[in-house]
C-alpha cells in the first residue's frame, strides 16, 4: 500500500529545517508532496513561484518529493490528494498551541486524514524562515541555514 503524505507551509523560504523535516518524511512515506500556501497574514517576501523555485531546486535529490501550490484549505487539498497524512515540524512548546488547533481542526473536517509531528532536529531548533530573513536584511551569514541558492536569492532581495 503507497503511503502519501502533504507537508504543507509558507517556505518563505525554504531553510535547512524545512529540509530536515522533508528529507526525514521522505524516508517514511512512499510520496511527499510539499505544498506552498498562500498565507497572506505573513505578507511573504517571495512570490509563490519563486518558493516554488527554490524548494525544487532544493528537494531535486529526492524523487519521491513533488511540490505543489494551493490557495484553499489544507484538509481539500489533502482530501483531493487522496493522503494518508499531513506532516508537520515541531520546533519548540511554543509550536504546539499553535499546531493543537490547526491539528484539531482539520480532524474536526477530516478524521481520516492523520497528523504526523516530527521533532526538529536540535541542530535547525531555533531556524524559521522569518528570522533567516531578519538576518538576511542587515546583511548577516545564513550559509548555515539555507541552501547556497536560496542565500543567493536572499541576497537579491535585500
Ligand atoms: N525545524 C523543524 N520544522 C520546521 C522548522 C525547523 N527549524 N522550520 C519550520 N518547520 C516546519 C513547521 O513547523 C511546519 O510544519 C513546516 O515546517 C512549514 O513551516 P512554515 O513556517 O513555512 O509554514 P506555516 O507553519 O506558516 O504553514 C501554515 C499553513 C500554510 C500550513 C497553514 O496556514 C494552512 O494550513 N493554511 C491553509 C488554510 C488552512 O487549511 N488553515 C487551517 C484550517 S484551520
Amino acid at each position: 500500500m503507497t503511503r502519501l503524505a502533504v507537508c504543507p507551509g509558507s517556505f518563505d523560504p525554504v531553510t535547512y529545517g524545512h529540509l530536515d523535516i522533508i528529507e526525514r518524511g521522505a524516508t517514511i512515506f512512499d510520496q511527499l508532496i510539499v505544498a506552498v500556501f498562500d498565507n497572506h497574514s505573513k505578507s511573504p517576501l517571495f512570490s509563490v513561484e519563486e518558493k516554488v523555485s527554490l524548494l525544487k531546486q532544493s528537494t531535486e535529490h529526492l524523487p519521491n518529493v513533488t511540490i505543489d501550490t494551493s490557495k484553499g484549505l489544507l484538509i481539500d487539498y489533502a482530501r483531493k490528494h487522496n493522503a494518508d497524512a499531513i506532516l508537520r515540524g515541531l520546533r519548540a512548546v511554543s509550536d504546539f498551541e499553535y499546531e493543537l488547533q490547526i491539528t484539531s481542526m482539520n480532524r474536526k473536517l477530516d478524521e481520516d486524514i492523520e497528523t504526523f509531528f516530527m521533532m526538529t532536529n536540535n541542530q535547525y531548533s531555533f531556524l524559521s524562515s522569518s528570522i533567516v530573513k531578519e538576518v538576511a536584511k542587515y546583511k548577516g551569514d545564513v550559509s548555515d541555514l539555507v541552501p547556497p541558492l536560496v542565500a543567493e536569492a536572499l541576497r537579491s532581495k535585500f
